[in-house]
């Protein structure tokens, strides 16, 4: 052994090929392999720790503590690289570096038709079922069509600013349509009878609370023929009713008023929720509205060139909201246009 300044060079020469020596490990007996030859128990630094006795004092101590210090050094870093190396082998051992076809694939969550565009359909497909073909008609409509020739007096309340929107125009006569009869005006303009149609579709009245929409849908329907009678209604409805709501279900004709149909009634049916019993849905009624009908008014049919001595019809409307609530028990209209993802993947 020489001066402490040689075996000092000696340490930091040991020290970095030591930590090199570790670093080029691939392997656990790799690692074994560099602390045997440079710090283990017969290592490198331990043999020059075993030959510092023939130092002095001074030296003895700068060469001890820089002897223990690299291998202190070397030690954690052999640790490290012992823990990393084991955790590449387990991962490797596990198959965590490869493709595992075992797992679930992600999957696309598919999209469906909103409630009110599926109640609707249903509405329509059992209309067609029974007859009837669909008609459509524009949304922004004239006065003509939404008012006059469905027999509303010039006076009458809905045609009130409060309950209609009217659009601006020259002439002064356009609405948002009220409801769909005017599509069944213009129906009647095209084609002679019999007609038997539906008319779905949105309409607008400036009205919003739990149970009103300023947008909301209806379907209307008419038939005319000759020798048509309120029996063909009722039994219609009734048919409609078992179709969409099941069989055993009893409807209720109430009198009631329309500018266009006259008779007109107003037709309930049998608590579905309750059956009849009583509940909060029907009130403790037992029945709930589901639409307005009645026999197309003769003043009607003046305004179509219709001859109501030779021609006879019904017709009715209902909410498509309503029957949708109904169906599944929803008590505020406004969920279904929110479009909150969280409502509307219920249906
Ligand atoms: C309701 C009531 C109804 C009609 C709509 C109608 C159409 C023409 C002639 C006669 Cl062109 N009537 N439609 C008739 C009775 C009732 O709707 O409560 N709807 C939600």
């Amino acid at each position: 052994m020489g001066t402490s300044a040689g075996t000092s060079d000696q340490i930091e020469r040991l020290r970095a090929e030591g930590l090199a020596a570790l670093a080029a490990s691939r392997n656990e007996s790799d690692l074994l392999d560099a602390k045997g030859r440079f710090f283990g128990k017969k290592g490198a630094i331990s043999e020059i720790l075993k030959g510092i006795g023939s130092l002095s004092v001074e030296e003895r101590k700068v060469v001890g503590s820089e002897a223990n210090r690299a291998r202190a050094e070397l030690e954690s870093v052999f640790e490290e690289r012992l823990a990393s190396i084991r955790e590449q082998e387990r991962v490797a051992r596990e198959g965590l570096d490869r493709l595992d076809v075992t797992l679930p694939g992600r999957c696309q969550v598919p999209g469906h038709r909103h409630p009110i565009s599926q109640t609707m359909a249903d509405i329509i497909s059992v209309f067609r079922r029974l007859g009837f073909s669909v008609q459509g008609g524009p949304d922004v409509e004239k006065d003509y069509y939404n008012f006059e020739a469905l027999n509303f007096p010039p006076e009458h309340p809905a045609r009130d600013m409060q309950d209609t929107f009217y659009v601006e125009s020259d002439a002064g006569d356009l609405v948002l349509r009220t409801h769909t009869s005017p599509i069944q005006i213009r129906t009647m303009e095209r084609m002679r009878p019999p007609v038997r149609i539906i008319a779905p579709g949105a309409v607008y009245r400036s009205d919003s609370d739990i149970t009103h929409s300023p947008m909301f849908h209806q379907v209307e329907g008419l038939a005319v023929d000759r020798n048509i009678t309120m029996a063909d209604l009722k039994g219609l409805l009734t048919e409609f009713c078992r179709m969409t709501f099941g069989p055993g279900k009893p409807l209720r004709f109430r009198p009631s008023f329309f500018p266009f149909t006259e008779p007109s009634a107003e037709v309930d049916i049998q608590c579905v929720i309750c059956g009849g019993g009583g509940c909060r849905v029907c009130k403790n009624s037992g029945w709930l509205e589901i639409l307005g009908a009645g026999m197309v008014d003769p003043a009607v049919f003046g305004f179509v060139d219709y001859d109501p001595e030779e021609f006879s019809g019904f017709a009715f409307g209902m909410g498509v909201e309503r029957i949708a609530m109904l169906r599944h028990g929803i008590s505020d209209i406004r969920l279904f246009f929110e479009n909150d993802i969280r409502f509307l993947s219920q249906f």
